[in-house]
């Protein structure tokens, strides 16, 4: 069998490159594993696939997966010690899904080996091109909260466009599958966790853009420098436009230090008055003073911010105009860029209200996964009864709690175990009531104790006893506001259950 080298990876750039019998090991077997399990065989690759878990799902694809020609597929944990053998040899590349943190044994050993680990956008990178097709142009956008409305706000405005363009990537939708389909793309909006980024060695996107940053994901990454290095990945080998967050000097840092393309440029956005080379908003519109030929004197106006909804809170202009940024670095008219805005609809569970009762408002944002997102929900609104807890992710809260603390009327706690957040609330806002589905209200001394005592229930039980205690306490003009600032996973199956289960305890409440 044909010993592969480093060497004859790097020739692995198209879809019709010499695939064959190139030992990968692909590690995990949710939606990424199953796609880049799936494209590797169909290219005559020698696929191995490993994943700790054994439930239905998985087992399922297993078995499409063997159907269509993988040389094994390896599950339950014991497979999870070791690098795995193909035929007795090592791997020459490991594939790997998001989820697994570079210190996973199987890939701690591949790197003591000194085997390539990709993720699925590498892989797509190095297929794009194939033989008889023009491939899509890639648009790809980071950050830590708000990437998901982004990329479907930049696939809105290339669609008004005219072009047949996607979101994909962490938004839910693996690259490869848009790359395989059959009618092809003219254009990709890619959203990049950290976790793609970091296994991402050779994109070269035409444009790119961080929408912003702030601690997430420490767990994963080890520590902040290594999550916000990730980040910066991003902006590598970019060709037309770098695109940076110009109230995060972080961003324009990370675009200073990028080893771009020769003639790429640095464009800017901001929610205030864009400088040269800038998007920004002017007495309601949002401006381009970046991608016109009179740039120096003159903006030209793409939007106003009554295109974006009727509440529009600063994070969502800022959110539109990367989007439009990315679509302007395209070549996408102003008038796409109004359309594609005003067409959009923001998804579920973003500051998403549920109704009004009482003069008591309720509003959904379970994708406030972290304190930076829940931070902009909560500047939005005054007074609120705030929702929180959950898995905390290895962050802190004082800066969220001091930052917020005289908006808070109360704060409901759920998650399995939220005592940071009780400290931090304990320490900073000793006079916020804070209660918790289970206990009776408790004013401060209950964070004393570190965290607040929940029965064991299922999620749709903790969100119930959640509204009740939140509607105890609320009071005329108040919103209640669910923006955890953490995980959902320690009660819930994903952010979208824990929204589902508030939205429904809200709207039996409110009947
Ligand atoms: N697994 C193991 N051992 C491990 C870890 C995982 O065996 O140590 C197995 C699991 O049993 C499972 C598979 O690996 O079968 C899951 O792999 P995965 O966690 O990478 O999940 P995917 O289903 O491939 O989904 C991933 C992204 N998930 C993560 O990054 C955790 C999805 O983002 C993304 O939509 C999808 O690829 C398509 O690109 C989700 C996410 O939470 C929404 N992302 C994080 C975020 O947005 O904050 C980064």
């Amino acid at each position: 069998m044909a010993c592969w080298t480093v060497t004859n990876l790097d020739e692995l750039t198209s879809w019709d490159a010499d695939w064959k019998g190139v030992r990968v090991l692909v590690t995990g077997l949710g939606v990424t594993g199953f796609s880049v399990a799936d494209t590797l065989i169909e290219l005559g690759a020698t696929v191995v696939v490993v994943d700790g878990s054994m439930s239905e799902l998985v087992a399922q694809r297993a078995d499409t997966l063997k159907i269509v020609g993988a040389h094994d597929v390896l599950l339950g944990s014991e497979h999870l010690d070791s690098l795995p053998l193909i035929d007795g040899a090592q791997p020459d590349v490991v594939v790997t899904s998001p989820g697994w943190n570079p210190r996973h044994p199987v890939l701690a050993a591949a790197t003591e080996a000194g085997i390539p680990i990709w993720g699925d956008i590498e892989v797509a990178w190095r297929v794009r091109e194939r033989a008889g097709r023009t491939p899509a142009e890639w648009l790809v956008l980071t950050g830590t909260n708000g990437k998901t409305t982004t990329v479907e706000m930049t696939a809105s405005i290339l669609r008004a466009a005219g072009k047949r363009a996607i979101a994909v990537g962490n938004v839910g939708t693996p690259i490869l599958d848009a790359i395989r389909d059959p009618q092809g793309y003219d254009v990709f909006a890619i959203e990049l966790s950290s976790f793609q980024l970091h296994y991402t060695h050779t994109i070269s996107p035409l444009a790119s853009a961080v929408l912003n940053l702030a601690e997430d994901h420490v767990d994963w990454h080890g520590s902040i420098e290594e999550y916000f290095a990730a980040k910066a990945k991003i902006y590598e080998r970019t060709r037309a436009a770098v695109i940076y967050n110009v109230e995060q000097r972080e961003t324009e840092k990370m675009v200073e230090e990028a080893d771009v393309v020769d003639g790429c440029r640095a464009i800017g956005f901001t929610t205030g008055i864009p400088g040269l080379s800038m998007l920004g908003v002017v007495e309601g519109l949002l401006v381009d003073r970046a991608f016109i030929e009179e740039r120096r004197s003159s903006a030209a106006e793409l939007a106003s911010l009554s295109d974006l909804g009727e509440i529009v809170p600063q994070h969502t202009a800022a959110n539109a105009l990367a989007a439009a940024a990315l679509c302007r670095a395209y070549g996408v008219s102003a008038a796409a860029v109004k359309q594609g805005l005003s067409d959009f609809e923001p998804g579920d569970h973003r500051i998403q209200v549920i109704g009004s009762k009482d003069g008591v408002t309720w509003i959904n944002d379970s994708k406030a996964t972290n304190p930076h997102a829940a931070s902009a929900s909560l500047s939005a609104f005054k007074p609120i009864v705030w929702v929180a807890g959950g898995l905390p992710k290895g962050v802190e809260y004082d800066e969220l709690v001091l930052k917020h603390r005289e908006r808070l009327r109360a704060v409901v706690l759920i998650g399995a175990d939220s005592s940071k957040l009780a400290e931090s609330l304990a320490r900073h806002a000793p006079d916020v009531p804070v209660i918790g589905p289970g206990v009776q209200e408790t004013g401060s001394e209950a964070t004393e104790q570190g965290s607040v005592e929940q029965r064991s229930s299922s999620g749709e039980d903790v969100m119930r006893q959640a509204v009740a205690a939140a509607a105890s306490v609320a009071q005329d003009g108040d919103t209640v506001l669910m923006a955890p600032a953490a995980a959902s996973m320690d009660q819930f199956q994903s952010y979208a259950h824990r929204g589902n289960a508030f939205v429904q305890a809200v709207q039996d409440l409110l009947r």
